[in-house]
């Protein structure tokens, strides 16, 4: 299993800690270190790849789909790849899971923070902003988030440090055998 690419691909809210679980990660499986290892986070890809696109539903999926893409090649090439959208829509979730699973095994990590603790926080401000209708079509306020029915792994992330929660998705890792 471990000669297999592989993807992991984290959903959650905005402010989940999708981002910093991801790079946690990252980090690890650098260190660890014989493969290579891409992180296709939210923002880079939204500055890079999806530059033109807004959060309308089509948008969302066609950004999504691109992230999938680009992770479908890193698997095909045995590599690993480290995703951390929204991904908010069960369908782009399965899309991307199709396009992976032909090469590599896709792992779907549930960030399962709830809205209230990701407004608690409300680390940029977004929440209050979409909160007065400042930004249209947010995630959790005024547009949807489908929770993850069967993901590989679901994390909590509240009364946890980012370091605890990390560390239970490495501990998964180990045990399905991706770490060695
Ligand atoms: C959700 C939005 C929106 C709207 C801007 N809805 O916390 P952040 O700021 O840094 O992460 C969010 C990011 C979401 O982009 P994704 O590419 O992950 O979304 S998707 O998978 O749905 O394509 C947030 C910011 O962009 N942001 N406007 N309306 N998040």
């Amino acid at each position: 299993r471990s000669k297999q690419g592989f993807t992991l691909f984290f959903t959650g809210l905005s402010g989940s800690g999708k981002s910093t679980l991801a790079k946690i990660i990252y980090a690890k499986m650098l260190e660890a270190g014989e493969r290579p290892v891409t992180l296709l986070d939210g923002d880079v890809v939204r500055q890079h790849l999806s530059s033109e696109l807004g959060f309308s539903k089509e948008h969302r999926y066609l950004n999504v789909n691109r992230i999938g893409y680009v992770a479908s090649e890193i698997t095909k090439n045995r590599g690993i790849a480290i995703c951390a959208p929204i991904a908010p829509y069960t369908q782009m979730r399965r899309s991307v899971r199709e396009m992976i699973e032909p090469h590599g095994d896709f792992i779907e990590i549930h960030v399962a923070t709830s809205l209230e603790a990701c407004e608690a926080r409300d680390r940029k401000g977004l929440y209050a902003k979409a909160r007065r209708g400042e930004i249209p079509e947010f995630t959790g306020i005024s547009d949807p988030y489908e929770i993850p029915e069967q993901p590989e792994l679901r994390v909590n992330t509240e009364g946890l440090t980012p370091m605890e929660a990390a560390q239970d998705i490495y501990l998964y890792l180990l045990r399905e055998g991706y770490l060695d």
